[in-house]
């Protein structure tokens, strides 16, 4: 069996994936949670999969996107919260198969980005708010939970995590290798022995033993507890943890952080709230200076195109990647101290200075006196002198800091340079 730091190798280096939540609700487009936040009842939610016909669904354009945007890999929700599959199960009818779209979503999804060479990852929910054996009762965001209907109703707990089990062995079994397995999600007290986590995890690396699986069972990857299921890496959501994520000993463990590009995850056709590529960017350099990944999301529409807005910011994106790249992929934390003007990244002997902050004068670099063999600007390969600025010996630790002069008033890339 391998070890978790063989598992990751290629995940790390990747840094920077494509997170794509679609399905149903983009059809009412108020983002994934609608069924739960509206308490919309089975029957309400019918109408939409009767409707989904995914006519404007092109993996292929997806898959070219994320390439051109400078990202590895990608992860596609294959069944989220409200329990509709975009893969062709056979322990289901409701799934995209049975729709008007009358697809296996999934294997056109895995088909495409395969072709591109990225990886290739499934987000699967645990929560199920369509499945007869899932409990509504007592569940605070379950849609049904205020309908008395289903608060006696008997439920068969194992029968829906024999369902659950056997729905990600059909994913592991049907579609080839797979890159990432990124469950969603152990809360209250559904903890992962609730969901026979050991069994399913102990499963999943028998068919895919390389495969690697977060942390979103419920278990605790630092105190490597329970050691089945705590998953290969932690998955932030929304935030970048301040100081990475390290063990008691200092050392750093797998993560890998999912942000939105507007305010939700699944599409919503009035939330304009986008951030620009230059946060993006920025945001990205702020998780690799940390050890971390960046999962950057879109919310593809009712018809399955990314919205034209998340299009253009990873273009914006891809653009800086091609130039700037080197000091992203394959690049980690530097154990010297954050810099005033920016954010360092490092790859073995290569130090990468990712200046934010243009200021007056050279830009310092603290600590490495005599350590600088050559610099170089990474956007175009021009060389960059290295030297004590007159007088600088008057004013500055220059017994262990370096100066780099940058030519003109302005940054060259007013996001990062
Ligand atoms: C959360 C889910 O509830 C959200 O809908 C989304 O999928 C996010 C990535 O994880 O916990």
């Amino acid at each position: 069996m391998s070890t978790r730091e063989e598992r990751v190798e290629h995940f790390l280096q990747d840094r920077f994936g494509m997170f794509i939540h679609w399905g149903l609700y983009a059809i009412p487009a108020r983002g994934e949670w609608v069924r739960s936040v509206e308490k919309i009842s089975n029957e309400a939610y019918q109408p939409y999969f009767e409707e989904f016909d995914a006519s404007r669904y092109d993996p292929k354009a997806w898959a070219r996107a994320a390439k051109q945007a400078g990202q590895k890999y990608a992860v596609l929700t294959t069944k989220h919260h409200d329990g509709f599959c975009l893969f062709d199960s056979a322990l289901t009818d409701y799934k995209a198969t049975n729709t008007p779209a009358g697809r296996d979503l999934v294997r056109e999804y895995v088909d495409a980005f395969r072709a591109e060479g990225l990886g290739v990852g499934f987000y699967y929910s645990i929560i199920d708010w369509h499945h007869d054996d899932y409990p509504a009762y007592g569940d605070r965001i379950h849609p049904e939970r205020d309908n008395p209907a289903f608060k006696d109703k008997p439920i068969d707990f194992e029968r829906y995590l024999t369902y659950m089990h056997g729905q990600v062995r059909e994913l592991l079994t049907n579609y080839g290798p797979i890159d990432i397995m990124w469950f969603d999600f152990s809360y209250d007290d559904m903890t992962g022995e609730k969901w026979k986590a050991t069994e399913l995890v102990q499963m999943i690396r028998s068919i895919q033993p390389n495969i690697i699986i977060d942390n979103r069972l419920g278990g605790n990857i630092k105190a490597a507890e329970p050691e089945v299921y705590a998953g290969d890496f932690y998955s932030p959501e929304q935030i970048i943890p301040p100081g990475g994520i390290v063990d008691e000993n200092g050392k750093s463990i797998p993560w890998e952080a999912c942000i939105t590009l507007n305010d939700n995850w699944g599409y919503h056709s009035e939330d304009r709230a986008y951030k620009s590529p230059k946060q993006v960017v920025r945001t990205l350099v702020e998780c690799v200076s940390k050890n971390g990944n960046l999962l950057l999301n879109v919310g593809p529409d009712a018809k399955g195109e990314i919205p034209k807005p998340s299009l253009d910011i990873l273009e914006g994106v891809g653009e800086w990647l091609r130039r700037n790249g080197d000091s992203i992929y394959g690049c980690g934390a530097s154990a010297l101290p954050k810099p005033e003007w920016g954010r360092y990244t490092q790859n073995g002997n290569k130090l990468y200075a990712h200046v934010f902050d243009r200021g007056v004068g050279p830009i310092y670099f603290q600590g490495l006196k005599g350590k600088i063999k050559k610099a170089r600007l990474l956007q175009d390969g021009s060389e960059l002198i290295v030297s004590v600025p007159w007088m600088a010996d008057h004013y500055s630790d220059i017994e262990s800091g370096a100066f780099i002069t940058l030519k003109g008033a302005e940054l060259p890339d007013d996001w990062d340079t």
